[in-house]
């Protein structure tokens, strides 16, 4: 299995540090991840390669031009027949984990990166199939978000991770929190690790390491609980775990 995300921008050069270390890098060295970045200027018409202009009807800030936008969609769309067209913008649908899951079964996405304070609006309704957001605050332009999208939807191509079984038991896949994790030393600076981590009984962790799931979502999220099938065991968990806030 592999992805390709081809990334239309004014700033191509962000995305080389950030795509270029650790699983990212070893995926696009395996193969699994392929990486095309599109410099939006390429597409610009003039000598200046302006990608940006003054909003019809005044008002502060500029707007990103339709035809260079256009013209970079169409460039990439021929390299990547049958890709996605997704823009980044704070006006998108909320990108969650399930939205990763989801474009990790494609095969090609092109990333359309908006900038100023906003994009004209012909592009979002006549070259852009969705639009995300990465969250509830406002970003200089989509680059950052872009690059969060291909970081959580690389991980689930198979491949791309070396241990696949690190997929499953993860925060959000169910939508709970995980469970409070420990390494050597034993003591640390006189904290020392549960005992029943080191206990070796293997049904007391699983209960011990549910039951901490389910008070830290409770705690600190808990409008995700809604969300989680309760198994009786859950419930039971529940009504002895006092409710923090
Ligand atoms: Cl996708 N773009 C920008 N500019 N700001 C954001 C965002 C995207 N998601 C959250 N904030």
């Amino acid at each position: 299995m592999a992805i390709e995300f081809h990334i239309i921008s004014i700033f191509p050069g962000m995305f080389e540090p950030v795509l270029n270390e650790s699983v990212l890098k070893r995926a696009r060295e395996k193969g699994c991840l392929k990486i095309f970045l599109h410099d939006l200027r390429d597409y610009a018409g003039d000598r200046h390669r302006t990608t940006d202009d003054y909003p019809y009807g005044g008002g502060s800030g500029m707007v990103m031009k339709p035809a260079p936008l256009a013209a970079a969609i169409e460039a990439v769309k021929e390299k990547a027949p049958g890709a996605r067209v997704v823009m980044m913008t704070p006006q998108g649908v909320p990108f969650t984990q399930a939205k990763a899951l989801e474009i990790s079964a494609w095969e090609k996405v092109i990333l359309v990166c908006g900038r100023y304070e906003g994009v004209d609006e012909r592009i979002r309704q006549f070259f852009v199939d969705e639009e995300l957001s990465i969250g509830d605050y406002v970003l200089t332009g989509g680059e950052l978000a872009a690059m969060v999208v291909v970081d959580a939807v690389s991980r689930l191509v198979p491949g791309v991770l070396g241990c696949e079984g690190s997929l499953k038991e993860e925060t959000f896949s169910e939508p709970m929190l995980e469970y409070p994790q420990y390494t050597r030393p034993e003591n640390f600076r006189g904290h020392a690790v549960p005992p029943v981590l080191l206990s070796g009984n293997h049904e007391e962790i699983r209960k011990w390491r549910r039951r901490e799931s389910l008070s830290r979502t409770l705690a600190k999220r808990p409008e995700l609980l809604a969300k989680v099938q309760l198994g009786e065991e859950d419930i039971k968990m529940l009504e002895t775990i006092e409710r923090i806030v």
